[in-house]
């Protein structure tokens, strides 16, 4: 649980960090699923990050002049026969009582008050062009305060991008933080698990779906961090392949990509399994090379190193591999120059983890590991079916992803708790039945 007074030290220190003026950030709109029924809200990551403020309709303002720091939430008010049809709301009080804020205000009084908060600061972070409406109150709040301030020559000049400086603070988990991704991680490496123990051929793509949904939420987790891709065969070569309606045959691979969100903190993981519980002689091939890229890439992980530079080892090690099975023919040095991995591996190896699935997405992949980043390591192959391609090879896809956190020394693998040595796999494959 990240606690109130955590929230405060990283208001803190993200206003202290980008200087004088006032931060605005709004929360995400809510989205129509269809009619008058919504989606299942979710709040903009970086208000959740410096308020953990969950609903929808909410602004929080963060002042700093001189030492001072006032924080504002702008919030939905209570309303007791909205909160019958629609759900309990913190409201003004709430607001105040539970997160922490100096001042609270019904969310309809932005329009009037922020032109008043804004007239004392020169500098506005702000993240334009993200959400239409809420830049229209911002860029008539700051014409609103220039007129105020025309006489005195000073108030809103400059708009600043917010973002980059709240996602170098994003990057580095705190322990609160690290507890709750290892909390979602477990709840997915277990579903992972509980998913290939009833994998058996004859089952649906949906139904090992359906498994691993129930998994997390019966754990407690909010919901998938993002759709659970659950691709047999040659589906798994779409890299997104969300539809999940087929059923899975013998002789095919299942190529699962879930992770749950548990208390706002996303997991990711992805194994690769045989639907008959034994992977063919090919399949081995690809699945023993991916898991080797995968070791070798997170064996290399400590502070100062990269997610640029174990690209780059994984593109060198997956065109070697592919060079030593057939699939790619050429001087390794060329191949890689002409990325011609690109046919077989289009992704890249890794990415940030944590409120998002793919996190701080300010942080350039070059960004010197710190102890408490967290990410993903996942290379992949995926063979397409196509003439040119050796026909017992055509149709494989592979793909291994752990969580890994950056340690003072070294890492940590966060889902160890899924196995995926290619004998534990096929010992636990098919072991149960569907409930
Ligand atoms: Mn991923």
């Amino acid at each position: 649980m990240i606690t109130s007074s955590e929230y405060r030290d990283r208001r803190i220190r993200v206003i202290s960090d980008l200087g004088e003026g006032a931060l605005i950030l709004p929360s995400n709109p809510e989205s129509t699923m269809s009619n008058d029924v919504d989606y299942k809200y979710r709040q903009h990551s970086d208000l959740l990050y410096l308020s953990g403020y969950p609903e929808p309709g909410t602004t929080a303002v963060i002042e700093k002049s001189g030492e001072e720091i006032v924080f504002h939430l702008f919030v939905l008010p209570r309303d007791p026969l909205y909160e019958t049809w629609n759900g309990r709301r913190y409201g003004v009080e709430g607001a105040k009582q539970h997160f922490n804020a100096d001042f609270s205000h019904i969310n309809t009084e932005l329009n009037d008050l922020l032109p008043k908060i804004l007239k004392k600061h020169e500098t506005v972070f702000y993240p334009q062009g993200e959400n239409a409406d809420t830049d229209e109150i911002v860029n008539q709040s700051i014409r609103k305060a220039r007129k105020m301030t025309d006489k005195t020559g000073k108030g809103p000049y400059r708009v600043v991008n917010p973002h980059p400086t709240i996602h170098k603070y994003r990057a580095t988990k705190s322990e609160a933080e690290i507890q709750l991704l290892r909390k979602s991680i477990r709840i997915s490496a277990d579903a992972h698990t509980r998913a290939m123990k009833v994998t058996k051929p004859g089952i649906s793509e949906y139904q090992i779906e359906a498994i691993i949904n129930y998994e997390f939420r019966k754990s407690g987790a909010l919901r998938p961090a993002y759709e659970t891709i659950v691709a047999g065969g040659i589906n798994g070569t779409i890299l997104h392949y969300t539809e999940n309606k087929n059923d899975l045959e013998k002789g095919e691979l299942i190529l699962v990509d879930a992770g749950a969100e548990y208390a706002n903190y996303s997991a990711d993981i992805t194994r690769t399994w045989p639907v008959g519980g034994k992977y063919s002689k090919e399949q081995k091939n690809i699945y023993s090379l991916v898991l080797d890229v995968q070791k070798r890439c997170i064996e290399k992980v400590r502070p100062g190193e990269n997610l640029k530079d174990l690209n780059d080892l994984a593109v060198k090690l997956i065109t070697k591999g592919l060079i030593d099975l057939g699939l790619l023919q050429g001087d390794l040095e060329t191949l890689i120059k002409e990325d011609k991995h690109r046919r077989f591996f289009m992704h890249k190896v890794g990415h940030w983890l944590g409120i998002d699935v793919h996190d701080v997405s300010d942080i350039d992949r070059g960004e010197k590991f710190k102890p408490g980043f967290c990410f993903t390591i996942e290379p992949g192959i995926y063979i397409p079916d196509e003439e040119d391609v050796p026909k017992t090879y055509r149709g494989i896809a592979v793909r291994i992803e752990d969580d890994i956190l950056v340690t003072e020394t070294g890492y940590e693998v966060l889902s160890i708790g899924v196995v995926k040595e290619i004998e534990d796999i096929e010992a636990i494959v098919g072991i149960e039945n569907l409930p």
